[in-house]
């Protein structure tokens, strides 16, 4: 049986969205982030010693990583499900998108979130005009323009195709639904960018999609 170590209103709900998605049987252990810091409880380092979510127990297995559970279970238990055939430019696509989530599109959401942060938490008053001028100038120069060129690459990308890979539904699709939810909640993607929210709103609908909340609890990212 797999087991799904799950934090809410995390990364780990796409692993239970291609379980869903796949129809595989699977276990859900639930943690539940910290209310003022949002980290993750200690509990979850005993499973896997970084303590981030998500991480899967399968067997003797313990795997952490989004991307890295993703390939695992699809190459594992998919039987060909949801991955375009091997050596397609539609699978070249999928190997792409199912990296760039995590290795691209979510570390420019993380220093915005970080730089807003700087700039709007509470901070010593004597640093505080310090702080939230250098906070402004990193997001101006840098965080900003980097997310327009990120979400306007996005956006072209499902220019003709309904999906990252293509017209086919893949596990892509799952993986980069939460950079664009994070993007939406946190980075002002907007109307400005109307198929990618129709991606999301897709997605959304799936029944894979709804049975992966009723298993894993509330999630509510762009709450
Ligand atoms: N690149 C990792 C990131 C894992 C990660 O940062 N997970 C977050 C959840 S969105 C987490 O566990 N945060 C709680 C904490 O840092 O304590 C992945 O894709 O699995």
């Amino acid at each position: 049986m797999i087991v799904v170590h799950h934090l809410n209103n995390s990364r780990s709900q796409r692993v239970l969205v291609l379980l869903e998605e796949l129809e595989l049987d699977y276990q859900v252990v639930n943690y539940t982030r910290s209310p003022g810091s949002g980290f993750a409880p200690d509990t979850l380092r005993a499973i896997h010693p970084l303590g981030k979510a998500p991480v899967i127990v399968d067997g003797d297995l313990v795997l952490a990583e989004s991307g890295a559970i993703i390939e695992y279970l699809i190459q594992r238990y998919g039987a060909g499900r949801l991955v375009p055939t091997p050596g397609t430019p539609e699978w070249v696509r999928y190997l792409y998108w199912l990296h760039y989530a995590e290795g691209s599109a979510m570390p420019n959401l993380l220093l915005k979130l970080i730089f807003d942060q700087l700039e709007t938490g509470p901070v010593p008053f004597y640093v505080r005009p310090v702080v939230r001028g250098l906070a402004r100038a990193v997001k101006s120069a840098l965080v900003d323009p980097q997310l327009t060129r990120h979400f306007d690459f996005l956006e072209a990308a499902l220019d003709g195709r309904p999906w990252f890979a293509g017209e086919m539904f893949t596990a892509a699709d799952i993986q980069m639904s939460f950079p664009i939810e994070a993007a939406v909640a946190r980075a002002g993607l907007n109307q400005t960018r109307p198929r990618l929210l129709d991606f999301l709103a897709r997605i959304h609908a799936r029944p894979a999609w709804t049975r992966a909340i009723e298993r894993g609890g509330p999630y509510d990212l762009l709450a």
